[in-house]
């Protein structure tokens, strides 16, 4: 699955309708006043959140949208009706950009907001509007006014529910690979991972998306390793999972792990700790039971984590997957309802 994120799209607001010219007409009257009604304002473009999706890949074929002009007006004061409204939904954490200017037009960051992004034009007027004291039968009417068109850029930074964070080599390619179709590649070797990968998650009542991002390192918000710059992909994710490696390279045991990077993260400016984070102790098939029991205390005590939030799994077998993903999907619709 390709990690789109970013879609250019040309929109165009409806042109406002014509305002008509015309006389009323009846039996014996020759002469009746002027009766051309307005033209109907052209249709506005909205954007709107819509939850249930998290790709920008249906605006990779589709690229114009316009929204429908108003009618003309007609006589006997008969006015156009207005162009109907297009309103185009977005995944949540969409930012629009003038693609021109490249300024911020706005973040879609409230699905019960539409956001009015083309105004569409205002009708012409009808000649009736111009009859006056001095001007009894005036055949002027005015033409309607363009809808506004934009270029614009979509970026989404964040297409994915859940976050996996870890050292490289702690698995978390592999815990892709697992549990999803995504088939990243994994290597005994840390940075095996050069950019994020995607995986698609189909539960029982929702599917949702994991994403895997290179490893961190100690000093990566200073530049060491890869850096911290993929962390702006999850930014917006619900949940983080926190892959501690038990066997680790570098011999880092679990709890200064943790330390270490929740140390990286609170060095990036979008308030990455605040979300659930779970801790997920990677690579069981490797140690015995009692060690597993007393990493749980070790975690729990030292860096006060509720052990209902520490997980521990076999990436490589599967084992505690399952019911990691289950709860997973759980948390990730609870969270989509705020
Ligand atoms: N025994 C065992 N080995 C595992 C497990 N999970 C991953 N590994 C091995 O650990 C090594 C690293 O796995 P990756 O999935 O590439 O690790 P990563 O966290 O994606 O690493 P980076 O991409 O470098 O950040 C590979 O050799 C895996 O086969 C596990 O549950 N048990
Ligand atoms: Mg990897």
């Amino acid at each position: 699955m390709n990690f789109i994120d970013e879609a250019y799209l040309e929109i165009k607001a409806g042109d406002g309708g014509s305002g008509a010219s015309s006389f009323r007409r009846e039996k014996y009257i020759p002469f009746g006043g002027p009766d051309g009604g307005d033209g109907g304002k052209g249709g506005d473009i909205y954007f709107k959140v819509n939850t249930n999706i998290n790709t920008l890949i249906d605006f990779q074929n589709k690229k114009n949208f316009t929204a429908k002009n108003g009618e003309k007006g007609s006589g006997k004061n008969k006015f156009g009706s207005a162009g109907i409204d297009l309103v185009i939904e977005v995944p949540l954490g969409t930012v629009i950009y003038d693609e021109i200017t490249g300024e911020e037009i706005v973040d879609c960051n409230d699905k019960s907001i539409n956001y009015l992004i083309a105004k569409g034009g205002d009708g012409g007027l009808g000649n009736a509007k111009f009859k006056s004291s001095t001007n009894q039968s005036p055949r002027k009417s005015t033409p309607g006014f363009e809808g506004e068109s934009k270029s614009i850029k979509l970026e989404l930074k964040s297409l994915a529910d859940v976050g996996l964070v870890g050292f490289p080599n702690a698995g978390k390619s592999t815990f892709l690979n697992t549990v999803s179709s995504a088939k990243p590649k994994i290597g005994n070797y840390p940075f095996t991972t050069l950019r994020p990968h995607l995986g698609t998650i189909k539960g029982d009542a929702s599917s949702y998306v994991i994403a895997d991002i290179p490893g961190l390192i100690e000093g990566a918000s200073d530049g060491a390793g890869l850096g911290i710059k993929f962390l702006k992909h999850i930014s917006r994710t619900g949940i983080l999972l926190i892959f501690v490696d038990l066997l680790s390279l570098d011999n880092i045991n679990p709890v200064e792990q943790i330390k270490l990077l929740k140390k990286e993260l609170d060095t990036f400016k979008d308030n990455l700790t605040q979300k659930v984070s779970w801790v997920v102790c990677n690579k069981i098939d490797l140690i015995d039971q009692g060690k597993i029991d007393a990493i749980r205390k070790q975690i729990q005590t030292s860096m006060n984590i509720s052990s209902s939030d520490i997980y521990f799994i076999s990436a490589a077998t599967g084992k505690g997957t399952k019911s990691l993903l289950k709860l997973l999907e759980t948390e990730v619709i609870e969270y989509r309802k705020n």
